[in-house]
């Protein structure tokens, strides 16, 4: 995100917590013209502090625990940061920003959010039911949106994402665990991938087309909530069949195994998100095919494996 509006020309400030924060010079170095403010989503007075620091025409509130098997765990946590979180920067947008509303605000909700799905493919209408702490949390969080708009008048927006991957993706998500793993076995580094529920199904699109699907949403004249996604569905089978492809790596099945640590105590089966709402109004559409992101993803993966081990995540 910080990347795409650097581009674009803006002033970017990113909000980091924590005193000794180990992704601070990852950032640095990707984003150097990106400047840091100190802020957390625990903390109400820290994210007055660090808006009136800045006093930023936009904020895009994509600062969650957003890792949904770790929300099992600590849930409370999860709650307070993914739910209350948002709650405590509108706040902070509504107070610094004044009578006339100066801020604008998005919130990056989560297609978790339908959970054990309702209808296909999922819209705006489509009801929630969330299948994990942090789907419930992530359902307070678009509702408090929601409800900021609604009470006070504030230009806030919700864009109900689908899942949205790069190579900057963390090695806890499966797209990039397939992916690094696929690097690491080409290599000789690594055996096996140890993985879950090899069912599950998503809508994964790239997140840089969906980072400028967030931007879009806060130029409109009005706010309102956006569904984006591909629209398509793959299953982790294909993703794997994919990566493995990418690699030159014909016989994989025997390469992969599944493991109950990595399952879940309750599942979203499969995702598939309509965005028609989205490419009407905001003429948005996803640039990057599912196969171009597996092979951007393997090729990011195989060259970091390569290079120095000093450099590998
Ligand atoms: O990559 P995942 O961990 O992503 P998940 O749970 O869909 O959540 C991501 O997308 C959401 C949008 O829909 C975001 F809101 C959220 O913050 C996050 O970015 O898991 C995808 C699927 C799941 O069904 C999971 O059970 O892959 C399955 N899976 C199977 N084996 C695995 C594994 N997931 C992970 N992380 N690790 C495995 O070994």
């Amino acid at each position: 995100m910080a990347q795409i509006l650097i581009e674009k020309g803006y002033d970017v400030f990113g909000m980091v917590r924590g005193q000794a924060n180990p992704k601070i010079r990852m950032i640095q170095e990707e984003t150097p013209k990106l400047e840091l403010v100190e802020g957390d989503l625990q903390d109400l007075s820290s994210l007055i502090a660090a808006v009136e620091q800045v006093q930023p025409d936009e904020v895009y509130n994509l600062g969650a625990i957003s890792f949904v098997a770790l929300s099992f765990r600590q849930a409370e946590l999860t709650a307070d940061i993914t739910g209350l979180g948002v709650l405590r920067m509108l706040e902070a947008v509504r107070i610094v920003g004044g009578a006339e509303n100066r801020i604008r605000f998005y919130q990056a909700s989560s297609s978790e959010m339908f959970g054990k799905v309702r209808e296909t493919p999922q819209t705006e209408m489509t009801p929630f039911h969330p299948r994990s702490p942090y789907g419930a949390a992530k359902v307070f969080g678009h509702y408090i949106t929601v409800n900021y708009r609604e009470s006070y008048d504030l230009f806030a927006t919700s864009g109900i994402c689908f899942n949205h991957e790069s190579p900057r993706r963390g090695l806890e998500f499966v797209t990039r665990k397939v992916t690094n793993g696929v690097a690491r076995i080409k290599l000789g580094l690594q055996e096996k991938i140890t993985l879950g529920n090899l069912d599950a199904a998503r809508d994964w699109g790239f997140a840089g087309d969906f980072c400028e699907a967030m931007w879009l949403m806060l130029q409109q004249d009005t706010p309102e909530d956006f569904v984006i996604a591909t629209g398509e569905t793959h299953t982790i089978g294909e993703l794997l069949a994919l990566a493995f492809a990418a690699a030159g790596i014909d016989d994989w099945k025997p390469l992969v195994e599944s493991d109950p640590r990595f399952t879940r105590p309750a599942e979203v089966d499969i995702l598939t998100g309509d965005a028609s709402k989205a490419r009407a109004k905001l003429g948005w559409k996803p640039k990057v095919d599912f196969p171009e992101l597996v092979r951007m993803m393997v090729a990011s993966d195989l060259e970091i494996e390569a290079g120095d081990p000093s450099r590998r995540p």
